[in-house]
């Protein structure tokens, strides 16, 4: 990539980050007055970027992202989108060839403020056209980015301008509506964040947000297959996969929102542990907190965003996971035979003969496979695996840990290691004496007819009965 210059711009002080100046973008004098695109090209979390003007918000944090820095241009915000050819790390072990905007998949989070006049520079660096809809917001039609119906598409090499004010706070996605099976499909989506004007309304201590994915890679090969549309083998959180997503970590007492969006081909029930939350708001609006309603597993559909909330009591290490089982693993695991209960020794030294080294998997159910050290192909990563403190998590796809520890300082998002048990809080094996089996009460002793369950036929059911005679 040319014209790759590293600045104090953005002031997080992070390594990989690079602005990207406008010349560049479009190699013509007069875009100098398009702001510079800031590019990330690795999937480390950057730290959340704190307002530096105007109106003060808790910033928000993107699980293995960023958010994209903006600059001011009289009363307007002005922010710079690069769609654009990517590479992005699913996890260690696997690379994937994407689509995203400024050098990574998802794109990065945008934020601003309820009121703010916001202009969004697109340039498309793809082979194909693109525009940018922006998920969920009220603006003019013509500013709503479907190639075709509110405006052309913008030619590979171009840039457009998008203008409008933002109407109201809350949680919005930002995504192509062009080629959308394919452009979504190779990763481009971003979270666009809208925060109150006043600082103190729904303030939280720690806000989280991520984007599902769901990508279909061949082992060995490193682009997505656009066209499947159901039996995807790769379920991400912002484009990673477990053991590759950041934990989250919270401070114990903290009040937590996490927001996550929808923009794969199915639903996803993300379930989080040791907390019970409500949810506080989707991508139409907030919920009105008398009306927000508890849950341990929010459903998310196609196309939504869903804003939970809770207070973080207990330190510990949590699961937070979709609770779709093929959702928690990678790719090599999904179309594995199933041998439960089949005794394949003599199956198997018949295969050995002519396949020398096979080996029988899965007799015993599959939770010794993430244990296995077999080699795999190329670029792709095993069923499931992920080290835990007391052994393989045997996860994978969209699964990661919320880490609950006190006395963090605030903005500290650092990974605290694994959470050390106080003694006597594991549960651990019993070396005591074990009862034998006993019968459930009413199981009917050994001669003994089984209790009488009347059945009754219930269109001879009489109406005293509660039926309908007829
Ligand atoms: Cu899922």
């Amino acid at each position: 990539m040319t014209g790759l210059s590293r600045r104090g711009f953005i002031g997080t002080g992070a390594g990989g980050m690079a602005l990207l100046g406008a010349a560049a973008v479009s190699g013509r004098a007069a875009a100098a007055a398009i702001s510079e695109a800031p590019t990330v090209t690795d999937g480390t979390m950057r730290p959340p970027l704190a307002p530096t003007s105007g109106t003060d918000y808790q910033p928000v944090v993107t699980l293995n992202g960023w958010t994209l820095p903006w600059r001011m241009r009289g009363d307007w915000k002005e922010f710079h989108l690069v769609a654009e050819p990517v590479v992005r790390e699913l996890s260690p072990g696997m690379k994937a060839n994407l689509w995203g905007y400024n050098g990574q998949s998802p794109g990065p989070t945008i934020e601003a403020v309820e009121g703010d006049k916001v202009r969004i520079f697109v340039t498309n660096r793809l082979p194909e056209a693109t525009a940018v809809h922006w998920h969920g917001q009220t603006l003019p039609n013509g500013m709503d980015g479907v190639v075709g119906l509110t405006q052309p598409g913008i030619p590979p090499g171009k840039t457009f301008v998008y203008e409008f004010i933002l109407r109201r706070s809350g949680t919005f996605m930002y995504h192509p509506h062009a080629d959308e099976m394919v452009q979504m499909a190779m990763g481009m989506m971003g979270f666009f964040v809208v925060h109150p004007r006043d600082p103190a309304e729904r303030r939280v201590d720690r806000d989280f947000v991520w984007l599902l994915n769901a990508f279909d890679i061949e082992a060995g090969s490193y682009v997505p297959k656009v066209n499947t549309m159901t039996d995807f083998n790769l379920w991400g959180f912002n484009s990673r996969v477990f053991p590759g997503i950041d934990p989250i970590v919270v401070r114990q007492g903290d009040r937590v929102r996490l927001r996550v969006g929808n923009l794969t081909m199915t639903n996803h029930p993300i379930h989080v542990h040791g907390v019970d939350f409500r949810v506080t708001g989707t991508d139409g609006g907030w919920v009105d907190p008398r009306a927000s309603w508890p849950e341990v597993s929010v459903d998310i559909a196609v196309g939504q965003m869903r804003a939970i909330e809770f207070v973080a009591d207990v330190p510990g290490d949590w699961a937070v996971h979709c609770h779709k089982s093929h959702h928690t693993m990678n790719a090599m695991g999904h179309t594995v035979k199933t041998y439960i209960g089949v005794d394949m020794r003599k199956t198997a030294k018949a295969i050995q003969r002519i396949a020398p080294g096979y080996m029988p998997m899965g007799s015993n159910g599959m939770g010794a496979m993430a244990n296995m050290e077999m080699p795999i192909p190329e670029n792709t990563l095993p069923m499931m695996g992920g080290d835990g403190p007391f052994g393989s998590v045997e996860m994978g796809g969209m699964f990661t840990v919320m880490k609950v520890r006190p006395g963090l300082a605030p903005g500290d998002y650092a990974d605290p290691g694994w959470y050390r048990h106080p003694e006597g809080t594991v549960a651990h094996e019993w070396t005591g004496d074990v009862p034998g089996s006993a019968e459930a009460p009413g199981t009917p002793a050994a001669g003994e007819k089984p209790a009488a369950f009347r059945v009754v036929d219930p269109r001879r059911r009489s109406a005293a009965a509660g039926g309908m005679e007829h």
